[in-house]
């Protein structure tokens, strides 16, 4: 069951760091690739997913940056996804902001039911309207669950791309007063969630494994993973867009990892938001590929066994 890796270099989701500059996220592909990030995982490379261009514009008809074009962009992405998930491969798709959700969310959609476990820093739940930039990246929970604009919540005629119920978001810090509470609402309620506190008051090991029992025992035929780099603590991950104290260590998410890629149920995953341009020595692109090597071993094909020659002799038939 190798792990494939598409890279899905958009940074459409996130607005402009500088008038006339474009957020650093799509060069994120290419330098984790260059840290070694294939060779480590054992990987098979599946290329790229070309994202439309960016312009900065507001869609008239959503109020989301670049609504349309990210619509578009998610059947584009789950279109290369289908056939590696039809093999029983795991895709790693290498990001690009968190609007690449969708299309993860939207290609395991086509193939039934499944959850999606949204490991980030972030709830990801704003509305479009609440917003002074229209950045997708932040709402992107939002639109697979189906709220916000029908353009990005009814994608190729499925909406939702994800039950609530079939989500599990974990680790986030954020501050509820960005929400709405109807979202914050649905959160606390109709979605499993469990925040870095919380989970850190417990044994985050334990309750990690724990909730995941439940939630693949819930109906779902497998899971989609969102990981957010921003999930990680700022000391260790400081190259993201929306950076907040605290999170997690690098360590404990490996280990998180190890027991999501040992389920059996990990059906594909994005790693999202890391922007190597804010990231001069490279170290936060560094941390992410040892986190990733560590805690996708699970997912690594069996080395192979001893040469013929050292095998033991077959057993004599009479
Ligand atoms: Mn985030």
């Amino acid at each position: 069951m190798p792990i494939v890796l598409i890279d899905a270099p958009s940074n459409l989701g996130l607005k402009r760091p500088a008038p006339d500059r474009e957020p650093g996220v799509r060069f994120a592909p290419w330098q984790l690739r260059r840290l070694g990030l294939l060779e480590r995982l054992g990987a098979v490379d599946a290329g790229h997913v070309e994202p439309p261009p960016y312009d900065g514009l507001r869609d008239a008809a959503t109020a989301v940056l670049h609504g349309t074009a990210i619509a578009r962009y998610a059947v584009a992405l789950a279109d290369a996804l289908a056939p590696v998930l039809a093999q029983g491969d795991v895709p790693l798709v290498l990001g690009g902001d968190c609007s690449i959700a969708l299309g993860g969310a939207l290609a395991l959609r086509r193939r039934g039911r499944h959850g999606l476990l949204y490991i980030d820093g972030h709830h990801d739940l704003l509305r479009p309207e609440g917003t002074t930039h229209g950045a997708a990246a932040g709402m992107a929970l939002a639109f697979a669950t189906g709220h916000g604009p029908n353009l990005l919540t009814r994608i190729d005629g499925h909406l939702p791309l994800v039950d609530p119920g079939d989500v599990w978001l974990f680790g986030h810090r954020d501050e509820d007063r960005w929400y709405e509470p109807a979202l914050l609402e649905l959160a606390g309620t109709a979605m499993r969630s469990l925040a870095l506190q919380s989970a850190r008051q417990m044994d985050i090991d334990r309750v990690f494994a724990r909730n995941l029992a439940a939630f693949g025992a819930s109906g779902i035929e497998g899971f989609w993973l969102h990981l957010d780099a921003d999930v990680l603590d700022d000391r260790v991950m400081s190259a993201v867009d929306a950076r907040q104290p605290e999170g997690m260590t690098a360590d404990e998410l490996a280990r998180l990892l190890q027991v999501a890629a040992a389920s059996g149920l990990l059906r594909g995953l994005h790693v999202s938001n890391y922007d190597p341009e804010r990231d001069p020595g490279l170290a936060c692109g560094r941390v992410l590929v040892d986190l990733l090597a560590e805690g996708l071993a699970p997912l690594r094909p069996v080395e192979d066994g001893p040469p013929a020659d050292d095998a033991p002799p077959p057993e004599a038939v009479d």
